[in-house]
């Protein structure tokens, strides 16, 4: 049983307001969510519930289990209104923690026999966005001329006071597809600017695909200045590493299998790392918490933020992510308000949105008992 202290600091984290920079739709569905969908397609006959029930309740996942079940979790939200629905559920299950900013990514995905072109998944994911009912959405406009306004998608002024999450959507290239398949998914991307898309992911299983594959679709993100994320080294692939260093972007997520000189040229670039803790030890990345390359990253002063990857899959929130930190490396809570405000510099929106959300943390700055 946890101490007073930690039922403290636990209130806390989910006190403060936290940007979130890496989370995964389909791996941040509520397992609720995930049953009822099971059981409706195992009445349907579609799959056989009793056989995939343990698999969604499993706690401990290694790599290549996590990839079948998202396998599993593509076939269970298939259609458009489902996609819509968990969409919705995701941004109120962040909202509810106190997430105040969120850069939810995607993969576009076709899927003839249900009508679904990457272009009409994309709608649904922003009907969800729409259909949001317990905080305001409020999205960046990084199609507008003036660079600067956004656009409250689902309030009325009369709501105005209610609770704000700000937010872009990153579309991921998945590494199982072809380099037209990329490329559909980056002019998909400029396609939508206007509708709260602000930059580009490349993820899925680190051990399928080559790097040559994606990289057009990259260097044709990069010239039409789309900000680009990468998942990189969540296996050992050194000639990868190296050729996504060498790329440079704007951010990168795991970084778990560097050696001694790639973490000197990550350093030297002052690439932003995303951190997800609990996905890289469930995962078996790292050994432990304790042994996270965050500590080392984190005393360097090298940019980064603490990230859940997929909270559903993981069974953890943004607020546990900062207790972890909390707990395993002793950081107070004003180091943890940093981390937090700091990671506000590497989101993939304009000056005027780290502006407002700077505001917010002034705001919490004076609330927040430090
Ligand atoms: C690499 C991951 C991932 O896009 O269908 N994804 N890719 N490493 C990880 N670490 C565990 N976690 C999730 O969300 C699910 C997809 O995100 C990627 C995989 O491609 C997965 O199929 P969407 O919403």
């Amino acid at each position: 049983m946890e101490g007073d202290d930690d039922v403290e600091m636990r209130e806390w984290c989910h006190a403060l307001p936290k940007i979130e920079l890496h989370a995964h739709l389909n791996g941040s569905i509520r397992d609720s969510t995930l049953l009822e969908l099971a059981k409706r397609l195992g009445e349907k006959g579609v799959i056989v519930f009793e056989d995939v029930e343990h698999i969604i309740m499993k706690y401990g996942r290694s790599l290549p289990e996590c990839f079948q079940l998202f396998d599993l979790f593509h076939i269970l939200a298939t259609d458009h209104e489902t996609v819509t629905r968990i969409t919705k559920e995701v941004i109120e299950d962040f909202a509810a923690e106190n997430v105040v900013y969120l850069e939810l990514r995607t993969t576009p995905k076709k899927n003839e026999a249900k009508g679904m072109t990457k272009r009409s998944y994309m709608k649904a994911v922003i009907d969800g966005l729409r259909a949001v009912e317990t905080v305001d959405v409020v999205l960046f406009d990084s199609s507008n001329e003036n660079g600067s306004e956004s656009t409250i998608i689902n309030g009325t002024s009369a709501e105005m006071k209610r609770r704000k999450i700000y937010m872009g959507l990153l579309l991921s290239i998945d590494r199982r597809e072809t380099t037209t398949a990329a490329v559909e998914t980056v002019d998909l991307a400029v396609e939508m600017k206007d509708l709260g898309v602000v930059g580009i992911d490349l993820s899925g299983n680190p051990v399928i695909g080559e790097w040559q594959t994606y990289l057009p679709a990259l260097k044709h993100a990069k010239e039409v200045g789309l900000p680009i994320t990468l998942h990189c080294g969540e296996v050992p692939n050194k000639k990868e590493i190296q050729a996504m260093l060498d790329f440079c972007p704007q951010r990168m997520g795991h970084v778990c299998y560097l050696e001694e000189e790639e973490w000197k040229t990550l350093k030297s670039l002052k690439i932003p790392v995303e951190i997800c803790l609990t996905s890289n030890v469930r995962t078996e990345r790292v050994p432990s918490v304790e042994y996270h390359h965050f500590v080392d990253l984190y005393n360097a002063k090298h940019p980064l933020a603490l990230c859940t990857d997929d909270p559903g899959l993981f069974s953890t929130s943004l607020s546990n992510e900062y207790f972890l930190v909390a707990s395993a490396f002793g950081l107070s809570k004003g180091e943890m308000l940093q981390i937090s405000q700091k990671a506000v510099e590497y989101i993939f929106a304009d000056s005027e949105m780290k502006k407002s959300l700077m505001k917010v943390f002034e705001d919490a700055q004076r609330k927040l008992v430090l």
